[in-house]
């Protein structure tokens, strides 16, 4: 059989917590699959380099075969050069006393760069995830820079929410996390998104016929699901790393390969206006992606009054992160 050609992986903020959790699946074989090779391309900031080089070198360490290169750099045009996939990951943190507000306006510039510098040098192509908080408006602004590249292919990162409120659920009902489906992320990542428990289902039945604790489902649950980022630093002193690396692999090889009939994922892609969403925002649905890799928003779910309210209070808060970069997006 006649062996792959590699594809090139570019990774931002390849130095940082997720980055160290991110890089080895990657050229381990766990996204792209056990027969395609990969070639990581790694960005960082100049004063980050010295910290990837030891990452690079523990990569060498591991000599995995499907890794068949790695370059380690602070040029946007090298990173993203013929890039197949890239993980945009790298973003200011958030600083002391700092808003959200204050947040998207710093990062905003970042995401220009990056999502020019993507256009112009990666493959036409090219799938990206943007990871880097606020994920869903800096891959707003990195897509609206994609002229030559496909803008269908910019999405942002709600994997970690679905993945999150599945442990709960599995939790909760004593049962294999595995035998939670049909759970999606509706909106934001932020804590006004929503984990559509109601559409859900436990080893096949509705997730209220198995939990029939409503008052857990819709307090606890909930909250544990939208503050659970807050409640790891709480408890760690930093953020989540490894839980977010692992949902970036969840993303990327789920857009690598068919979804199994009558599932989906939650993906944060571009509205095309289905279930009332403003079209353009990054927003997140239940999606299903085909045998070439397209994926497609899921019609037709049913949502409660109760979801859809909280489904359109998540719009709300993502059109006034837009309206907050809007002079970016000219
Ligand atoms: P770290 O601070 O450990 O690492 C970030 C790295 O990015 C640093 O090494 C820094 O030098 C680099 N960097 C900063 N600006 C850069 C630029 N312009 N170009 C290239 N590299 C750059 O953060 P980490 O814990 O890895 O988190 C990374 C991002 O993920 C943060 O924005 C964080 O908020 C976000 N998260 C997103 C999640 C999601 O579900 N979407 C969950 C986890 C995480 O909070």
């Amino acid at each position: 059989m006649q062996k792959k050609a590699p594809i090139r992986v570019a990774v931002t903020g390849a130095a940082g917590q997720i980055g160290y959790s991110l890089l080895f699946p990657i050229a381990a074989g766990e996204v792209f699959g056990p027969d395609q090779p990969v070639i990581l391309q790694l960005l960082e900031l100049p004063m980050a380099l010295e910290g990837l080089k030891g990452v690079a070198l523990e990569l060498e360490d591991c000599a995995f075969p499907l890794l068949h290169g790695i370059t380690c750099t602070s040029e946007m045009e090298t990173a993203f050069g013929d890039a197949g996939a890239v993980f945009l990951v790298g973003s200011k943190p958030r600083g002391p006393g700092m808003e959200r507000a204050d947040l998207i306006k710093e990062n905003g510039p970042i995401f220009i760069g990056q999502g020019s510098a993507i256009d112009a040098n990666a493959s036409t192509d090219v799938r990206v995830l943007v990871v880097g908080n606020p994920c869903n408006t800096n891959c707003l602004i990195a897509r609206h820079q994609a002229k030559r590249t496909n803008p269908a292919n910019y999405t942002a990162m709600t994997r970690l929410d679905q993945n999150r409120a599945a442990g709960q659920l599995a939790i909760k009902a004593g049962a294999p996390v595995s035998s939670v489906s049909h759970l999606a992320i509706w909106g934001n990542h932020s804590p006004t998104m929503y984990p559509d428990y109601e559409n859900a289902s436990i080893g096949g039945k509705p997730v209220t016929s198995v939990i029939h604790d409503t008052e857990w489902l819709d307090g606890a649950f909930l909250k544990t699901v939208q503050q659970r980022g807050a409640e790891v630093i709480k408890a760690r002193g930093k953020s989540s790393a490894a839980s977010a690396a692992f949902a970036a692999i969840d993303h990327m090889r789920d857009w690598f390969r068919p979804t199994p009939a009558g599932h989906f994922v939650s993906m944060a892609v571009a509205s095309d206006g289905s279930y009332g969403i403003p079209e353009g925002l990054i927003y997140s649905f239940p999606c299903r992606v085909d045998a070439h890799g397209h994926y497609e928003i899921v019609q037709g779910v049913e949502l409660s009054d109760k979801a859809r309210t909280k489904a359109m209070a998540s719009a709300k808060e993502l059109v006034e992160e837009r309206d907050a970069i809007k002079d970016l997006l000219v």
